[in-house]
């Protein structure tokens, strides 16, 4: 009876072990963004089948060199550069149309190939042009507290997502004429809340009748074709865009952006159970930058940042602004690692630091002279911190050609090991240069 019981309670656990043993990648940012996520997605892919962006929108900027030619994705995933791979936009990412299909002409022209590699959730929330107008002025209005968003009307889409006036893809696929009372709807309380903003309803409708053609073969139920590909043994990659300190809800509030870029949004936005996520890679870029405004607390505002900005080619890849740079800080991987769980790190651009006399790692936070356990919740507290590094003697000698850790300057080396002894979570990648190649794989 005892036998009988046990085998009966087995057999079922088994099944369901099984079926969860294939289980998603993660790429996520460990920073505030631009850590180099979309090369470290494009080398992932070449053993993916399915390439997943879950948050964000065209806000995000992931640069991929292949083969000596130059990709840049805003709300494509990286891995459509992948000829194999089959690249999903999830519920939880926001579209502008006509800006996603000026990126895949773009990215067409370079010779890459989409048809039929491409899908787009029917729950994914549309940006309209009154959206993006709103992010501009509302910036404007910020004055000095601006958040310096990419204006791409992010933060604006969200919030009619959460008030819950929002248009999603299955509304345009649906009845147009309902699509039409819903989008003169949201464009009469934009008007009424921002009357200076022009928006043309009819032109705009004109515009969307056509582009609910040219998305039809693309749409589909998402969250069922990630389980089925799940089920199938299919190999999924999550691309996080934007980085876990832009997080609307753990991020450095209010300088953040407005989706969860950390793991939750990788559920939330593809609609897969926590139990099917697996290998979460942390990106974390071997000094630190940011774009916009926000504290930052091992910024450089002199000529140790400028080199980093100049020799590191810091310039936004949606917008171009300049980056603010600084020294690594493992306080906030540290924090991030908390939130995200990382099962093993890429650390990239450790060429960029090549020649410096001495490199400097971010250790602790200490404010009025205590250590801060808590990473501070306000712009006020974080400015305050005082931050306490660790100095290292820099390798002055080029990293671009290593290939192998043995490779590298002892030095270098050393920086690496400080680096995985302040995070705690083993480094499997060290980016030396930006192409696909220019990786030293350490397990
Ligand atoms: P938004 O536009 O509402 O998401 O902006 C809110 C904040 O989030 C920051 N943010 C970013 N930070 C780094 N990289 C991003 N993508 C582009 C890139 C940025 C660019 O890869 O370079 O080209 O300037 C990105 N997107 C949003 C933003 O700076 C605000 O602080
Ligand atoms: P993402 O937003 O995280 O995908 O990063 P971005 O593409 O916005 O910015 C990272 C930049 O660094 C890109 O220009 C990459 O090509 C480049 N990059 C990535 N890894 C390395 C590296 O290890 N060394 C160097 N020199 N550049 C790198
Ligand atoms: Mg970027």
């Amino acid at each position: 009876m005892a036998t009988e019981t046990s085998l009966n309670g087995d057999m079922p656990h088994k099944r369901q072990r099984m079926e969860h043993d294939n289980r998603v990648t993660v790429v996520l940012g460990a920073q505030w963004g631009d850590e180099g996520k979309g090369k470290m997605v494009d080398l992932l892919a070449t053993e993916s089948d399915v390439v997943c962006r879950c948050q964000g929108g065209n806000n995000a900027g992931h640069t991929v060199v292949v083969d000596g030619k130059m990709y840049d994705f805003h709300l494509l995933p990286s891995g459509l550069a992948n000829p194999h791979c089959m690249s999903v936009i999830g519920n939880g990412v926001v579209v502008h149309l006509p800006q996603m299909f000026d990126e895949l002409e773009k990215n067409h022209a370079k010779g890459l190939e989409w048809k039929n590699r491409l899908l787009l959730s029917n729950r994914a929330h549309m940006v309209f042009d009154f959206h993006q107008a709103v992010d501009g002025i509302q910036e404007t209005h910020r004055g000095n507290a601006f958040i310096g968003t990419t204006k791409k009307g992010i933060g604006p889409t969200y919030s009619s997502k959460a008030t819950r006036n929002g248009l999603r893809i299955c509304d345009l696929m649906g009845d147009f004429e309902v699509f039409a009372v819903k989008l003169q709807n949201l464009a009469c309380q934009f008007q009424k809340l921002h009357p200076e903003v022009e928006i043309d309803v009819q032109a705009e409708l004109d515009q969307y009748k056509e582009y609910r053609e040219r998305i039809r073969d693309i749409v589909t139920d998402t969250p069922l074709y990630m389980n089925e590909a799940l089920r199938n043994g299919k190999k999924v990659l999550v691309e996080g865009a934007n980085a876990s300190m832009l997080d609307i809800d753990f991020g450095t509030y209010p300088s953040v952006t407005s989706s969860n870029c950390s793991i939750g949004g990788v559920c939330t936005g593809l609609g897969i159970p926590a139990q099917k996520i697996g290998d979460v890679i942390g990106v974390v870029k071997a000094y630190t930058t940011r774009v916009g405004g926000g504290v930052l607390p091992t910024e450089q505002l002199n000529d140790i940042g400028e080199t980093l900005q100049v020799k590191g080619h810091e310039f936004g890849v949606t917008t171009g602004r300049k980056r603010r740079c600084g020294w690594l800080d493992t306080v906030v991987v540290n924090y991030t690692n908390m939130l995200n769980g990382y099962t093993c790190i890429a650390l990239t651009k450790l060429d960029i630091l090549d020649e410096f006399e001495e490199v400097k790692i971010g250790a602790q936070y200490k404010i009025n002279g205590k250590v801060t356990k808590s990473f501070p919740p306000t712009l006020e507290e974080l400015a305050k911190v005082d931050v306490e590094y660790v100095t290292l003697p820099g390798w002055k000698k080029s990293t671009a050609d290593c290939r192998k850790f043995s490779d590298l300057p002892e030095n270098a080396q050393n920086y690496v090991k400080k680096v995985e002894e302040l995070i705690g979570v083993p480094i499997k990648w060290v980016g030396v240069g930006q192409d696909r190649l220019s990786l030293i794989q350490l397990f």
